[in-house]
């Protein structure tokens, strides 16, 4: 099997973060032909929050989708059974999207006073780069994480889907990772902004990880609803609500929805639906990395994180 894994020779030719539309802007790389400055500018200089919005935030591939379903199932609860949630039907991007790849890039200044309350948005940006006001505010950010091991396969798989590029090579995915130059990257910092203010403002700021909420789902979405206001009650704890919202928003019942087998959202570059859904697993990486790829992105981080308490294992 070691034999099938890349071994990621430093010599394979790299696309530039040019070439892959990423722009640097605030000490990041912006995807910019998805989210482009001008509505990441937009966004922080009119988003006002309120503080009953709530605020989905990951690096791509940590877990968004599959976060965005539970948030948004146990927010509305009390409005949709899960027969008739909009889920059934609607991709959970469309129902909580992201400020800066739809909401300010359609519009520089929307009007979002009208969204019923508790808004939800979503955002892959790094914590320093969000809106002041939300900074300010007493609003609800959930952040996700996932091992970067995964995040580098799930990111390679995802690439080659969406831009058509069956030959791209893992090495060029895996590099670029290693430098902090892929989307919304680098990986540390992105996830350092977020894992310091939740321990600043644990009642503003959740910090989850993805591998957590394999685990160990119903206590992790007992504190996810916890944190949003939306506590379960003893009476749903008792007839098995927890458990019917994780199985509902489980890989296996979302990857197999209409909507996420052949659906695609309108005026996305995303072809299809999904690309959002592959194997859903921790730890698919081994069948991907050499032990000593691991290793190498491990220091990288060792030494990225050395002055702070989050790790990844
Ligand atoms: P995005 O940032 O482009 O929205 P995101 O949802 O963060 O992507 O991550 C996609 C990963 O989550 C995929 O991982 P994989 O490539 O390792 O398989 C996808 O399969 C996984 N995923 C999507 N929905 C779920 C879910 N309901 N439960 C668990 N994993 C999921």
């Amino acid at each position: 099997m070691e034999s099938e894994k890349s071994s990621l020779a430093s010599s394979t030719p790299n696309i530039s973060p040019s070439a892959q539309g990423l722009t640097q802007f605030q000490g990041f790389w912006i995807p910019s032909r998805i989210a482009p400055i001008s509505s990441i500018i937009s966004f922080q200089k009119y988003f006002q929050a309120l503080d009953e919005d709530i605020i989905v935030a990951s690096k791509p591939k940590a877990g968004t989708t599959w976060l965005k379903a539970l948030v948004f199932t146990i927010v509305n609860r009390h409005s949709y059974t899960l027969s008739n949630t909009p889920l059934n039907f609607t991709n959970p991007h469309q129902l909580i999207s992201h400020f800066e790849i739809k909401f300010y890039k359609e519009n520089p200044n929307p009007d979002l006073s009208k969204i019923p309350s508790p808004r939800l948005f979503s955002t892959h940006l790094p914590y320093p780069m969000l809106a002041d006001s939300i900074k300010r505010s007493n609003c609800r950010i959930v952040y996700i994480t996932r091992n970067p091991f995964d995040i580098v396969v799930s990111l390679w798989h995802f690439i080659r889907g969406v831009h058509n590029l069956p030959d791209w090579p893992l090495e060029d995915c895996f590099e670029m990772f290693c430098r902090g130059e892929e989307s919304y990257g680098p990986f540390w910092d992105h996830a350092l902004g977020y894992w310091n203010m939740s321990v600043e403002k644990p009642s503003n700021i959740l910090f989850m990880r993805y591998e957590e909420l394999k685990e160990d789902p119903v206590a992790q979405t007992k504190r996810l609803a916890e944190f949003l206001g939306f506590p379960f009650s003893m009476e749903e704890e008792k007839t098995g609500v927890v458990n019917q919202i994780i199985d509902f928003c489980s890989f296996n019942n979302l990857k197999d929805l209409e909507i996420n087998k052949t659906g695609k959202m309108p005026r996305s570059i995303i072809p299809s639906n999904k690309l959002f859904f592959r194997s859903g697993k921790v730890g698919d990486y081994v069948n991907h990395l050499s032990p000593t790829v691991v290793e190498r992105l491990s220091n990288i981080l060792k030494e990225k994180l050395s002055e702070s308490s989050l790790t990844f294992n």
